[in-house]
């Protein structure tokens, strides 16, 4: 069994998709970014950098793990699914994990931040952000136009990668000309472990009444 500590976001999604994907049972401990408790000493003793998604294997001495990318690792390779373990197609499956860990993730967070939530707009700052996420999803484009998934055969690095660019409205980014990135999102995103594991721990409806929450709640959190 996996505890899983996790909240509405894309790195959360990463977790719950993967878990629903791979078969593996899990009880799902929702953390509210509202009470901080993300930042409680218990949690931290779980994850110390204090953020959501983060896991403990109750089957493997309470191993706990951090950083969504370790853990689509972790529970890929403990479920022997959704990553190869022959070197050269496990290269890249994690090429494309690392891929959205220190690009696509951190400039599409960026994105969200100027042009979602800070108090005083800045053109400069979103139009950085937004262009250089544009810039990765054409990377993504060309990738997914010599390939049905992103390397080779379904992986966690398409879950890595469909988690946060299926938010691309939210944070004002046109997949325009890009058909093959809308095409595999349509796949990706129609697969019913997906569509379970995006509802963990709760359904997001963008632009309703909860969005104004979630609006609310980043901007608290920036101060
Ligand atoms: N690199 C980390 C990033 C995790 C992260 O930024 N999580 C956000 C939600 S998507 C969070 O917990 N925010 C709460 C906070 O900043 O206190 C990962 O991939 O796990």
């Amino acid at each position: 069994m996996i505890d899983l500590y996790t909240a509405a976001t894309p790195n959360g999604w990463k977790a719950s998709i993967a878990l629903e994907e791979l078969g593996l049972p899990y009880t799902v401990h929702p953390i509210s970014f509202s009470k901080k408790q993300q930042k409680e000493e218990w949690f931290l003793k779980i994850n110390p950098n204090g953020r959501i998604p983060a896991i403990i294997d109750r089957e493997a001495d309470d191993f706990a793990v951090f950083e969504s990318g370790a853990i689509l690792i972790y529970l890929a390779e403990k479920a022997g699914k959704l990553l190869p373990s022959d070197a050269k197609g496990r290269s890249r499956v994690i090429q494309w994990v690392m891929f959205q860990m220190g690009g696509i993730g951190p400039m599409m967070g960026q994105a969200n931040v100027f042009y979602r939530y800070a108090p005083e707009k800045i053109p400069f700052a979103i139009e950085r952000y937004q262009r250089e996420s544009r810039r990765l999803f054409e990377v993504l484009e060309r990738r997914l136009s010599e390939s049905e998934y992103l390397a080779g055969d379904y992986s966690i690095a398409d879950i890595a990668n469909f988690s946060w660019v299926c938010i691309h409205e939210w944070s004002g980014i046109s997949i325009e000309g890009l058909p093959n990135l809308k095409r595999w999102l349509d796949a990706v995103g129609a697969r019913p472990a997906v569509v379970r594991g995006r509802e963990i721990p709760e359904p997001v409806k963008l632009e309703t009444k909860k969005a104004e929450d979630v609006v609310d709640q980043a901007r608290k959190m920036l101060v």
